[in-house]
């Protein structure tokens, strides 16, 4: 299982990985703009009940390996260039998670040069829907010629799952929210489509903006939560410090900056829930 992390650059992506892989990634080496792996152990409760009750000789814990996705680049234009690289990248991914930039850091610009968070999701949204429909259209023409030529079972079960899935692209929805038969995904499977990727949308704010964090992830849930859709937040750059301090040190800086709980347990429990649907 493979998670994939996702965002504007400089929405601080590279800054949760680190965070929930407790990895550091050398500056130089962030610099480069490679593509970050991590696996992680998922704790799971029931598994901790069973090897309570049939004590096994050995327990395997579920891993996600989680990676910093790169390859968007800020285009000539201005705003961000999907890549063909990027969009590569993405497709063997089981689930993503979209960082979104809610941060102001005059020092670090926001590509698109103001923050807006429906606008930065909208576009990923869109630049997915596109490419799944592109590559829906040919395999729908590629399979109509074929069959013209002889019968072919597994072009004739593909046809009507791709032709659904046409239709909810025309209607630029993305192919995640729509119910999809054990089947059907398994035909989908091959595609690698993006826009059918489980997501969750991590909001990265910053600690001064405590006080306003319900009131954005009410607003951007409206919008955009549905099914396989999920809206989070988190504090990028502080809760990458707080997981560099020992255990006893973490609680007494929570206090001093007002932080309840840290949400990087909901964030990787979200994930990870995700990708079981
Ligand atoms: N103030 C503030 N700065 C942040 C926060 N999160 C990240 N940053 C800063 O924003 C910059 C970019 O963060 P990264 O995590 O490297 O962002 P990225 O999305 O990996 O960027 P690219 O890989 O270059 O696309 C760094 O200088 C971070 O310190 C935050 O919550 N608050
Ligand atoms: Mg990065």
């Amino acid at each position: 299982m493979q998670i994939g992390i996702v965002g504007l650059p400089f929405s601080g992506k590279s800054t949760l990985f680190q965070t929930i892989t407790k990895t550091h990634i050398d500056p130089m080496a962030l610099a480069k703009a490679e593509t970050h792996h991590a696996i992680v152990k998922i704790p799971d409760v029931r598994l901790d009940k069973c090897v309570e009750i049939f004590t096994p000789k050995s327990t395997v814990h579920a891993t996600i390996e989680f990676v910093d996705v790169v390859g968007l680049k800020k285009g000539e234009s201005g705003s961000t260039q999907f890549t063909t690289n990027f969009l590569s990248n993405v497709k063997t991914n089981d689930a993503l998670i979209q960082v979104v930039r809610l941060f102001a850091n005059e020092t670090v610009p926001h590509p698109d040069g103001s923050v807006d968070a429906l606008r930065d999701i909208t576009s990923f949204e869109t630049e997915f829907i596109l490419s799944d429909l592109s590559l829906v259209e040919t395999r729908i023409e590629r399979i109509k010629k074929q069959m013209m030529k002889m019968q072919d079972e597994l072009a004739k079960r593909e046809l009507p799952v791709l032709e659904k899935c046409k239709k909810i692209l025309d209607t630029e929805k993305p192919l995640r929210e729509t119910e999809f038969s054990k089947d059907e995904m398994h035909l989908l499977k091959t595609y690698q489509l993006l826009s059918i990727k489980p997501m969750l949308i991590a909001l990265n704010f910053d600690e001064s903006q405590r006080t306003e964090i319900e009131k954005y992830v009410k607003l951007v849930s409206e919008k955009k939560s549905g099914k396989n859709t999920k809206v989070v937040s988190f504090f990028g750059k502080i809760e990458m410090e707080m997981s560099e301090l020992p255990d006893d040190e973490v609680k007494i800086f929570m206090e001093e900056y007002g932080i309840k709980e840290s949400a990087l347990d909901t964030l990787i429990r979200e994930a990870y829930a995700l990708l079981r649907n």
